[in-house]
C-alpha cells in the first residue's frame, strides 16, 4: 500500500529544501492552506445561499463586476497572511493598489500576489473556479514598508507559486521550485493529501483551449493555429479536442494532467490580451515550467517579462511544450509576412 502523506507532513518533510529554508515559507504555505479551506467551505454553499451569490454591486479597478465570493475570498486570503507576519505586502486582482502590511513589514521577507477567485463568472452556475497565488522575496529592506518595486519583479524571481481548484474535488497544486505537487482535500476530515506527486505535463497533448468566439478578432497567426488544431492528421492526433471552461485554473489543471494548450491571445479589442501578468500568468508559467511545459506571450517566455504595472495584461500561450512551440511558429510566420 502506498504511504499517505498529508500537506502538513509534506511541508515539514520538505522545508529544508525550500528556498531560504527558515520555516517562513512553510508557515506562509500553511496560511494559504487555511484560507483555501475556508474559501472552499463557502464556495460549496454558493448554490444554497442567495446572500453569497451574485454581484456585490461594485466593480474592481479593471471595471469588472465584483462577485460577493470574489470579495470574500480576497478578504480571507488577505487576513490569513496578514496575521502570520511572513508577508510584508500583498497585491490582488480585487485591490486597486498593493497593500503594505504594518506587522509584516518588520518581519516579513515575502510578498504575495493573488487572484483570489479566478473564473468568477462561473460561480453562479456551479462550474469549477480557482485561487491563484505567486510568492517572491521582498526587495525592500526589512523594517520598511513594501513598495511597488517588490511587486514588479519578473516571474523568473518567484520562489513559489500555485493554485487551488474548487472543482469536483478541491485541490491545492503548488511548486517551490522542485517540481509540482498536487494535494486533494478530503472534506470529511479537513485534510489535504498528496495525491499527484511530481506532476509532469506530456510534451504533446490533444486538447486546445481558447475562446473561439473571438476567432475573427484574433491575429492571422492565431487563426491559422486554431485551423491547424482542427485539421485531420493521424500522425499528430489531429483534430485536437476543443475544451474551454472559461476558468483558467480549471482549463490549465486539465491540460496539465492530460497534455494540451491554453491560449488567451491578443484580440483587436484587447491588444494585450485579457489575463493579468502578475497574478494569473506568472504563477501558471512558473508551474508549467516546473512541470516540463512552456509559457509564452506568443514570442517571449512569460517568466522573462519585466512588469511595469500591477494590473498589466499579457497574451498567454501555455501548456505542452511542443504545442506551444507550434503555436509560436504560426505567430512567427505571421510576422515575416506582414
Ligand atoms: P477573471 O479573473 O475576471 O475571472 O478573468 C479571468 C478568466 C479566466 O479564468 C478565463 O480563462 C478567462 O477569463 C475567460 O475569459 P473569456 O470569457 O473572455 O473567454
Ligand atoms: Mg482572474
Amino acid at each position: 500500500m502506498p504511504r499517505i502523506t498529508t500537506l502538513g507532513e509534506y511541508i515539514v518533510q520538505n522545508q529544508q529544501s525550500f528556498p531560504y529554508a527558515k520555516g517562513e515559507l512553510s508557515r506562509l504555505l500553511s496560511s494559504i492552506r487555511l484560507a483555501a479551506k475556508i474559501v472552499n467551505s463557502e464556495i460549496n454553499k454558493a448554490g444554497l445561499v442567495d446572500e453569497i451569490m451574485g454581484d456585490v454591486g461594485t466593480t474592481n479597478v479593471q471595471g469588472e463586476d465584483q462577485k460577493k465570493l470574489d470579495v470574500y475570498a480576497n478578504h480571507i486570503f488577505k487576513e490569513a497572511i496578514r496575521r502570520r507576519f511572513e508577508v510584508c505586502g500583498m497585491a490582488s486582482e480585487e485591490e486597486d493598489d498593493f497593500i503594505a502590511f504594518d506587522g509584516g513589514c518588520k518581519t516579513g521577507n515575502y510578498i504575495l500576489l493573488t487572484d483570489p477567485l479566478d473564473g468568477s463568472s462561473n460561480i453562479d452556475v456551479n462550474v469549477s473556479i480557482g485561487t491563484i497565488f505567486s510568492i517572491y522575496r521582498r526587495l525592500s529592506p526589512i523594517g520598511e514598508f513594501a513598495n511597488i518595486d517588490d511587486f514588479l519583479q519578473p516571474g523568473s524571481e518567484q520562489v513559489a507559486a500555485g493554485y487551488v481548484i474548487y472543482g469536483s474535488s478541491t485541490m491545492l497544486v503548488f511548486s517551490t521550485g522542485q517540481g509540482v505537487n498536487g494535494f486533494t482535500f478530503d472534506p470529511s476530515v479537513g485534510v489535504f493529501y498528496l495525491s499527484h506527486p511530481d506532476i509532469k505535463i506530456p510534451d504533446n497533448g490533444k486538447i486546445y483551449s481558447i475562446n473561439e468566439g473571438n476567432y475573427r478578432a484574433f491575429s492571422e497567426g492565431v487563426r491559422q493555429y486554431v485551423d491547424y488544431c482542427k485539421e485531420s492528421d493521424s500522425a499528430t492526433n489531429r483534430p485536437y479536442s476543443g475544451r474551454y471552461i472559461g476558468s483558467m485554473v480549471a482549463d490549465f489543471h486539465r491540460n496539465l494532467i492530460k497534455g494540451g494548450i491554453y491560449i488567451y491571445p491578443a484580440t483587436k479589442k484587447n491588444p494585450k490580451g485579457k489575463l493579468r501578468l502578475l497574478y494569473e500568468c506568472n504563477p501558471m508559467a512558473y508551474l508549467i515550467k516546473e512541470a516540463g511545459g512552456l509559457a509564452t506571450d506568443g514570442h517571449r517566455d512569460i517568466l522573462d517579462l519585466k512588469p511595469s504595472e500591477l494590473h498589466e495584461r499579457t497574451p498567454l500561450f501555455i501548456g505542452s511544450k511542443n504545442m506551444v512551440e507550434k503555436a509560436m511558429e504560426f505567430l512567427k510566420q505571421e510576422e515575416t509576412v506582414s
